[in-house]
Order: structure tokens, then C-alpha cells, then sequence
């Protein structure tokens, strides 16, 4: 297989990736690493210690790349269609913008304050601080979604009229948020609602939920 990429398949950032791969209906094996105890030789490929990362064995190597934008980006270059950018420059800077509010704000949020806590925490055998998650829902979270809120609108991708980078990166936070046990709350947010569901109703997205659900649901019950 010539394309690789390694990782968790709970992070929003390696389904980032994934998602894009499926998009574009490309093959690829997944090298499950865990970000916690990743093999020495991870770190040649993800100086971070971060996953993603990616490997393309049709290159000569070095052959390797880490972090969801940059491998999201080589896959754009190399395999066009369909784009997952818009063409127009404003557009496509606005899609990058809004895939850097939900790798950064809305990960951070979802992540270190909900997933963190209730499924993280599990699988270490910690007790979750439900002081955080109900901190995360109730102060940091809505001025998140009110923002997302207004930007969707009654559009129904965030970007030019497509499906792009932008929908993906969001996309993949609120799969995590849903791992979590929440949804979004459609009497307050019902325009995010109702986009959040279309984006995790496509066969990219859906497949990857049905494959991630009973293992987080058994991490849960264990
Ligand atoms: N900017 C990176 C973020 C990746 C990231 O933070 N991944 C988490 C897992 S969801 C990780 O590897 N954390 C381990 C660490 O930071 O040491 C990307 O887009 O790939």
C-alpha cells in the first residue's frame, strides 16, 4: 500500500486525514500508533511526537510527513480531484482559516476539556473531573458554537458552496464531541445542528463513526 498513515483512529486529526482520503477515494492502510507510547522510530517521522503522520512509499526517501494540514495539503497537490480547496484565493484562505479555529479553539475545547475526561481518562483508568467537562459545556463551548453558528448559516458547507477542508476540520471535532456523549443542542444552535448531522451523513465521515463507536463504547463500559 502506498500510502500510510499512522495513528489513533479516535484523534480528529487523524480522521482528519482520513476523511480526505476518502474523498478523494484513495487506498491507504492505517498504522495504528499511539501518540502515548509511540515506537522509537516514530519520532523520525513526527519530531513532535504528534500523530498524524503519512508515509508515501512511491517517493524515494525520505517519503514521510507529519501534521493533518501539511499531509491534508500533499494530498490536494498530488491527488486534485475532487478538491478539497476552493480555487479562488479568498475562498481558500477562508477555508484554512476556519480548519485553524477548529484544529486549535474547538480542539482545544473538545479535547483537553470533554475527551480528555471522559474517554482519555478511561483508558488510563483515571476518574474523569466532570468539573471540567461541565465547565467546557457551559462557558467554553457556546461562544464556539455561536461563531459556527452564524458562519453556516443557511449555507450548506462553510466555504464558496463546497465541501472542503474547512467542513472536514470541524467535521472531525464534533465526531469527538459525539464520542463524548453530547450533541449539539438544536434548540439553541439549530443551524450547527442541522450541518453538523449532513457532514457525519456522508459516507466518508459515516463509516469512520461506525467503525470508532463500539470501541469507544467499550472503552466506556470497561
Ligand atoms: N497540529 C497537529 C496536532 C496533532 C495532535 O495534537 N495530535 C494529538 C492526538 S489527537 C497528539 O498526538 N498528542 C500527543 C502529544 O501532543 O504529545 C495536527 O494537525 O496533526
Amino acid at each position: 500500500m502506498a500510502l500510510i498513515v499512522y495513528g489513533a483512529n479516535l484523534s480528529p486529526f487523524v480522521r482528519k486525514v482520513r476523511v480526505a482520503l476518502a474523498e478523494k477515494g484513495l487506498e491507504y492502510k492505517l498504522d495504528q500508533v499511539s501518540p502515548f507510547s509511540p515506537p522509537p522510530e516514530f519520532l523520525a517521522i513526527s519530531p513532535l511526537k504528534r500523530i498524524p503522520a503519512f508515509r508515501d512509499t512511491d517517493l524515494p526517501e525520505p517519503n514521510s510527513l507529519a501534521d493533518s494540514s501539511i499531509i491534508c495539503d500533499y494530498l490536494e497537490h498530488k491527488f486534485p480531484k475532487p478538491a478539497l480547496y476552493p480555487s479562488d484565493p479568498y475562498l481558500r484562505a477562508r477555508a484554512l482559516w476556519f480548519e485553524e479555529y477548529a484544529d486549535s479553539a474547538v480542539a482545544q475545547a473538545v479535547g483537553a476539556g470533554l475527551f480528555f475526561e471522559r474517554v482519555v481518562k478511561k483508558i488510563m483508568r483515571r476518574e474523569p473531573d466532570e468539573g471540567v467537562c461541565q465547565t467546557t459545556l457551559k462557558e467554553k463551548l457556546p461562544p464556539l458554537f455561536d461563531y459556527l453558528e452564524k458562519e453556516i448559516g443557511d449555507r450548506e458547507f462553510l466555504v464558496g458552496g463546497q465541501f472542503s477542508i474547512a467542513d472536514i476540520s470541524v467535521g472531525t471535532m464534533f465526531v469527538n464531541f459525539a464520542h463524548c456523549g453530547e450533541t449539539v443542542d438544536a434548540a439553541r444552535w439549530p443551524r450547527l445542528a442541522a450541518y453538523v448531522k449532513r457532514l457525519h451523513a456522508r459516507s466518508s465521515f459515516r463509516a469512520l463513526v461506525d467503525e470508532e463507536s463500539p470501541v469507544v463504547k467499550s472503552l466506556i463500559a470497561a
